[in-house]
């Protein structure tokens, strides 16, 4: 089985970023042949800082590693390294509609936030169907918010194979069963998010643990009593619930019996508790691997190879299908 997901080097990671890609990543890599590329060229779709962006993606890979990828399994690469991903992007561009790309939310939350939208944040999602589509993939490990861009990509696969003859594996979404869209602390109504949220009610995968003990204790919650799981009614107490259920592996049924004679400020301090000890681990591993940055630079390097050879053959039969010539032996 193939497996690809993808993930931005923008800001910094957050525990929804967690719960939806990097603890998903580790999981599936088990089951199959895995990709997990950092989607760099994603971040320069709103204006970025370049010093900014060289950091952040050996720092993402880091925390790739350090949130259990392990580099002999699975493939860990650089999207800008393979420019098959550009590529696929345009020919698939030809195949999207603009009416596909003006209904996707994510466009319209972002785009209504800018005085100035480029090109780019429009085209993402193509992008994203490229970058999924190269590799043959089966599933796609990804969080409730890319969810419409995941059912895009399904919709130009089955388009590009009905108009030029089968070529793509029409790939699935896999989504966790908690967790799949971890809200914001302070405004529980929204998502978790690098870029739209509050910094008060995220929580940063680098945290340090009096952070995470603020946030948690801060988080907006309701004036009831009961720790039961009611994302209508309850949305403060239910992302909480949530979040133990990431840290701790519980399902919501089991914390919900756990705290069912428990006050909300007992719960506040046993989910800071949990998510500190998630979070120790894996910011001492992220500390070890960044400083040897010529290693993951190699780490990095074979990747991009091997991601080059698995995407190679998929290009080459988009553009055969589409009609294109190509260079023949010089
Ligand atoms: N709140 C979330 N809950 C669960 N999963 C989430 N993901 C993002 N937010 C949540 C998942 O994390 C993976 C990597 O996402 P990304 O960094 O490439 O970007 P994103 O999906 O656009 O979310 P961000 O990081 O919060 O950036 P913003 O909102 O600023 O664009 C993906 O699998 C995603 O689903």
């Amino acid at each position: 089985m193939r497996i690809f997901s993808g993930i931005q080097p923008t800001g910094a990671k957050h525990l929804g970023n967690f719960s939806g890609g990097f603890r998903q990543y580790a999981a599936t890599q088990e089951q199959g042949d895995a990709f997990f590329c950092i989607v760099d060229l994603h971040s320069v779709t709103v204006p970025h800082d370049p010093e900014d962006l060289r950091a952040r993606t050996l720092d993402l890979a880091a925390l790739m590693f350090a949130t259990g990828l392990d580099a002999e399994r699975s493939t860990v690469f650089v999207q800008s390294h393979v420019t098959a991903h550009a590529e696929s992007a345009w020919l698939l561009g030809c195949v999207a509609t603009i009416g596909e790309l003006r209904r996707m939310t994510q466009f319209k939350d972002k785009a209504g936030k800018r005085e100035s939208v480029s090109v780019g944040l429009f085209t993402y999602p193509v992008l994203m169907a490229g970058d999924i589509l190269l590799y043959q993939t089966d599933i796609v490990p990804i969080g409730d918010d890319q969810r419409q861009h995941l059912e895009l990509s399904r919709d130009i696969a089955e388009r590009f194979n009905s108009r030029f003859g089968e070529t793509f594996t029409v790939p699935r979404g896999v989504y966790p069963e908690a967790g799949a869209r971890i809200m914001d602390l302070q405004q529980p109504g929204n998502k978790m998010s690098t870029t739209g949220g509050n910094p008060q009610g995220t929580i940063y995968l680098l945290d340090p643990p009096e952070a995470v003990r603020k946030k948690v204790k801060t988080a907006v919650t309701d004036s009831g009593r009961e720790i039961i799981h009611d994302p209508n009614e309850k949305a403060g107490i239910s992302n909480l619930i949530e979040i133990m259920t990431v840290a701790t592996g519980e399902s919501i049924a089991e914390v919900e019996k756990r705290f069912e004679s428990s006050g909300y400020g007992q719960f506040k301090s046993d989910v800071s508790d949990a998510v500190v000890a998630l979070l120790e681990p894996i910011q001492a591993r992220f500390r070890e691997i960044r400083d040897d940055p010529a290693e993951l630079e190699r780490m990095l390097a074979i990747g991009a190879a091997k991601a080059r050879e698995a995407s190679a053959p998929t290009l080459e039969k988009m553009y055969e299908r589409m009609g294109f010539t190509r260079p023949k032996g010089v």
